[in-house]
């Protein structure tokens, strides 16, 4: 999108939200506690065993001390970490060069890595048979445990399979696969060998998943005969093979047998059991340079297609490790339970990468929330004496609607603390967080971050442990972020209590290196719409004290049970049914999902098919080419949208019609024809 239609964006979007501000704002009078949290911070000492590295400088005391110092002296701060925390088969040369206004971001320069051996080789003198993984079916009581010298064996087979059959470094590898051991073996399989996988989300549809393949050019895919989720069964081999169809890249197709059952073979398809159990148990891993791609993953952005956001392998995983273990305050041999999926990065962060790097016990959850009933978190957190639990906000919605007995109903004591990302982590759902599901015993650690930031930017801890938390809000920036609210016109808010455009000040080593294949995208979509600043998306209101409330999306993505989506993603969709002449979708408040989506569709003229029809048809279709969270939760047909005079849709309007809130909707008088607004209003309240 061009600059000033951007900018005219997130200005009209920041005022729509100002009015749901005022209300959380007034909601609470923080600030008195705000202050008394800010002077424990200060009181706060490092202790010696979460930051050894510091503990003989004098001057550093306190968690605050420390922050400045990630601030002021970068390179001292992450270098003294990723030299510690992190195996290097060469040392880097210098800590980072990035320049902000053209997208260019180097950490560890000069320096060499393997992320396998980073995850799983240096622990297997130590911690060989300590478990790396564990692997919680989709049927409760069917978990499998799998130790670090299991994994090392699987990524070595795998990696060795992967380059017998003629994958190389720098080759993108998509893997398609539920969260289950051999899909995390693949995943450093490819690490291993230097080539940089995608994972795509085994619930997307073949449309999807050859759209990435595509975009990426991948020769290679992994993938798996069949899966079961929620009691269902999932046919990914077939999913596949009509997206190959598709993607005349693929030259090859692994297909493991997660489930014992046929399933039909094509040319390109090579049994990855077989071939596995075929080869050598060790395979040489690669030195990749630091600045090198390690993965990509896709994700939603306000206009066209998904990007490919690329994370080099220095920077994101000295990240990755320093997140996981202080925002968590990770002890050794505790169970980490992070119940998302590994086709989202909450699952390559804190799934996998953080954890492993950290040597910790992982659970890989390939179930539902709700299955075999709405207790099957909180069974499969005393079956399994899970210590720490990360999730999702709609899931807590969705578990908090099925009444308190599910959970009390099973012993809880072995959760220490209670962690939450992906969209803004409501009050009733934090409260009964904090107090139903941990008893009020642990703290809830609501964490804000995005895909681009390669790992957590905002939560509660680290910080003195005594320090309060407060609900609906991720509080802190954790070391090295340094985050700024922009007002409309580029300038600084100072003051507290305002709401703006969260930006990111300084460069940190998580951040994504570019979009693959379109950097020119990368720097338009990050770094221009501020110029010098990270640009996130996201709104914000800064409370005295310094700590962050996150109020939503302030560009066209909606965020859907966590998902994101790009309105244009769906648009794009609807127009290609035969009836629709154009759609405009925007989301609205949700008790469950966040956010739902309403989708405005006008009809071509003379077409006589029924009105239901036409929905079931583009709901199918959204299912089909994207995703079946994709699917508009309300089509309304209209016969016109609210245009300006240059043609450009005014959404503000669409958003405050779809939530029922249609009798604040500012200035309607750059309109081409204000009068659709009333026949839109209407036809809303008929369908409501
Ligand atoms: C990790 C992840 C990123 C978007 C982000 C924001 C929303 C994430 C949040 C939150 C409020 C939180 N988001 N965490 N909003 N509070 N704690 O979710 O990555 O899928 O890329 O989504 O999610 O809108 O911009 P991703």
């Amino acid at each position: 999108m061009a600059g000033p239609v951007r900018i005219h964006n997130i200005l009209s979007n920041l005022w729509s939200k100002n009015a749901k501000l005022g209300k959380i704002l007034q909601a609470g009078n923080w600030e008195g506690e705000i202050q008394r949290c800010l002077r424990s911070d200060i009181a706060s000492a490092i202790t010696t065993t979460s930051f050894p590295e510091f503990d003989s400088s004098p001057q550093l005391n306190s968690h605050l001390d420390l922050y400045k110092l990630s601030l002021e002296k970068p390179d001292i701060f992450w270098g003294k970490l990723a030299r510690s925390r992190l195996t290097w088969s060469k040392d880097f040369d210098r800590v980072s060069d990035c320049d902000l206004s053209n997208g260019l971001i180097k950490w560890f320069i000069d320096g060499k890595i393997n992320a396998s051996v980073n995850c799983v080789d240096r622990h297997l003198d130590k911690y060989g048979n300590r478990v790396a993984l564990i692997w919680e079916k989709d049927e409760p009581g069917q978990e499998e445990y799998i130790t670090y010298k299991d994994l090392s064996l699987l990524v070595n087979k795998l990696s060795n399979s992967l380059k017998n059959h003629g994958v190389k470094r720098g080759d993108r590898v998509a893997i398609y696969l539920p969260c289950c051991p051999i899909a995390v073996a693949a995943m450093l399989a490819c690490t291993r060998i230097g080539a940089i996988h995608s994972v795509v989300f085994a619930g997307f549809s073949s449309e999807a998943l050859a759209g990435r393949i595509l975009d990426a050019r991948a020769e290679t895919v992994i993938t798996a005969n069949e899966d079961v989720r929620g009691g269902k069964l999932l046919n990914l081999k077939k999913t596949v093979d009509d997206a190959v169809a598709k993607a005349s890249c693929v030259k090859r197709v692994f297909v493991y047998d997660l489930l014992d059952r046929q399933v039909p073979m094509n040319k390109l398809d090579i049994p990855l059991n077989k071939v596995m159990s075929e080869s050598s148990g060790e395979s040489e891993a690669v030195p990749m340079d630091s600045l090198e791609s390690l993965f990509m993953l896709y994700t939603s952005g306000s206009t066209g297609k998904p990007k490919g956001i690329t994370h080099s392998h220095g920077g994101y995983l000295t990240y990755a490790a320093v997140t996981f273990k202080h925002v968590f305050d990770y002890k050794e041999e505790e169970r980490f339970g992070c119940l998302a999926d590994i086709g989202w990065i909450t699952g390559h962060s804190y799934v996998v990468y953080g954890p492993l790097l950290n040597g910790a016990t992982t659970v890989l959850f390939s179930s539902t929330p709700t299955y075999p009933d709405p207790g099957r978190y909180w069974e499969t957190v005393e079956r399994l004496k899970i210590n720490h639990l990360y999730i999702a906000p709609t899931a807590l919605r969705l578990l908090l609607k099925g009444g308190d007995s599910w959970v009390t109903k099973y012993n809880r004591s072995s959760l220490r603390k209670l962690g939450c990302v992906g969209e803004p982590l409501n009050h009733e759902a934090f409260e009964w967080y904090r107090d139903v599901i941990g008893e009020k015993r642990c703290d809830v650690i609501d964490t804000w971050w995005q895909t681009e930031t390669g790992g957590i930017c905002i939560a509660p801890r680290p910080s003195n442990p005594d320090a309060p938390i407060y609900p609906a809000m991720p509080m802190r920036p954790f070391f090295g972020i340094d985050p700024v609210l922009l007002d409309s016109a580029g300038q600084v808010i100072e003051e507290d209590n305002a709401s703006g455009s969260l930006c990111i000040k300084r460069p940190w080593p998580g951040m994504a290196q570019t979009i693959y294949g379109d950097h020119q995208r990368y720097v338009e979509t990050y770094y221009q719409p501020f110029a010098g600043y990270y640009y996130t998306g996201d709104g914000a209101v800064r409370h005295p004290g310094g700590y962050y409330q996150i109020t939503g999306r302030m560009d066209d993505v909606l965020n859907v049970s966590g998902h994101r989506l790009g309105t244009g993603e769906i648009e794009d969709v609807l127009d290609d049914h035969h009836a629709v002449a154009e759609s405009a979708v925007v989301g609205f408040p949700h008790d469950i999902k966040g956010e739902g989506i309403y989708a405005y569709v006008i009809l071509k003229d003379g077409v006589s098919e029924s009105r239901e029809n036409i929905i079931s048809e583009l709901r199918q279709m959204t299912k089909k080419r994207l995703a079946s969270y994709a699917q508009p939760d309300m089509i309304q047909f209209t016969p016109g949208l609210p245009k300006t005079r240059s043609g450009k849709i005014m959404r503000r309007i669409l958003r405050k019609v779809a939530a029922s809130s249609s009798d604040d909707l500012g200035d309607i008088s750059t309109l081409a024809d204000p009068s659709i607004v009333d026949v839109i209003i209407k036809n809303h309240d008929k369908i409501v």
